[in-house]
């Protein structure tokens, strides 16, 4: 059974928002910021990042965009993804590093600067970059859904989209203000909170609702 590092609003939503979704059974490890950081955690996330998760054959996997696309994959049945070898998969998972590969480090940028510029954490220019980043990015995204949406992957939801809600969440100066500068995004957002199945990961994570 899969074994999920989970940290309520950190990275391990997508995946844990996904595995609820296509009702596969999992482990769920709730973890504590203090946990994470610890020494120990590294052994199984070697630069003690979540998500992390655990593989059937004792091996785990980090990062969640390889994460996303290896559950959506697997479980090809349930319909998170084209078919695995695909031109459309192909696809999918551009769109799905592609978030992984920007969005995600401009957010890391903004709310771990102390470890990139170190004395500047606070640096309001630095802090900038890493918000211009992510609006940059963000707008790539939201003319790829005027375009070619109404969902990520086109006309079907899939675990694009469930990754996509997560950035929403992280977005500054607020996830309000995120949603109201990118509003076909929001309305991605919106479809991953009214998917039924995910109504209780949804409240356990404290994001039922968007944040004001
Ligand atoms: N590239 C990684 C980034 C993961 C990441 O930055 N996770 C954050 C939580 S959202 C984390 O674990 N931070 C702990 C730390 O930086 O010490 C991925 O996509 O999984």
């Amino acid at each position: 059974m899969y074994k999920l590092y989970n940290v309520k609003r950190w990275g391990s939503i997508a995946p844990h928002l996904l595995l609820e979704e296509m009702e596969v059974p999992y482990q769920n490890i709730w973890m504590t910021p203090e946990q994470v950081a610890a020494p120990t955690f590294r052994d199984i996330s070697p630069l003690g990042l979540i998500p992390a998760l655990g593989l059937a054959d004792g091996r785990t996997m980090i990062e969640s965009a390889a994460i996303m696309a290896h559950l959506a994959a697997t479980h090809a049945d349930k319909g998170m993804a084209p078919k695995p070898g695909t031109p459309d998969f192909g696809i999918f998972l551009s769109w799905l590093v592609y978030m992984g590969a920007n969005l995600y480090p401009a957010v890391d940028w903004q709310l771990t600067l102390e470890r990139f510029i170190p004395g500047g954490g606070e640096d309001p220019k630095s802090q900038k970059i890493g918000l211009d980043r992510f609006n940059n990015c963000m707008n790539v995204v939201e003319r790829h859904l005027i375009e070619d949406g109404p969902c990520m992957g086109g006309k079907d939801f899939s675990a694009l989209d469930i990754y996509l809600f997560m950035f929403t969440l992280w977005g500054k100066p607020s996830e309000a203000e995120t949603r109201q500068a990118f509003p076909n995004v929001a309305r991605v957002a919106d479809a991953v909170r009214a998917r039924p199945k995910l109504k209780a990961a949804l409240e356990a994570h404290g994001v039922l609702a968007p944040a004001a």
